[in-house]
């Protein structure tokens, strides 16, 4: 029992900080990846139910297109190298912007209500993606 409850804490834990969200990325990891690739390639981490992780990563949003229920709440990561120019989540009708955020940095976002919410990001209109809220 408490083996796995510790356990259940570990991973409360990598929902409330960046940095231990990209150690749980590696931690889940994919296995070998392509040369170069982030420390965080792994497309997406469901950590829990109402806890998703979408990466930005090579200028796109990854995976682009997530379902999830209301009132999950989404975490975008940054898993640019440093030298990438920071990246927004912004919604494309009115609902949220967030600031510029860079390497290893991240912004979330509780969706409390469905619906289909497209967003892109700022500094570069090509990066989309879409959140369902079902
Ligand atoms: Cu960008």
């Amino acid at each position: 029992m408490t083996l796995s409850r510790k356990a259940l804490l570990l991973v409360g834990g990598c929902a409330t900080g960046s940095l231990t969200a990209l150690a749980c990325f590696s931690e889940r990891g994919a296995g070998p990846g392509p040369s170069g690739a982030v420390e965080c390639s792994v497309p997406v981490s469901v950590i829990d139910s109402m806890n998703v992780i979408v990466a930005i990563n090579n200028f796109a949003f990854v995976p682009d297109s997530i379902l999830i229920p209301v009132g999950a709440t989404v975490t975008w990561v940054n898993c640019e190298p440093a030298i990438i120019e920071p990246h927004t989540t912004t919604s494309d009708s009115p609902g949220w912007a967030s600031p510029q955020f860079s390497a290893g940095e991240r912004f979330s976002r509780r969706f409390d209500a469905g619906g289909v919410f497209s967003y892109h990001c700022e500094p570069h209109p090509f990066m989309v993606g879409k959140i369902v809220v079902q």
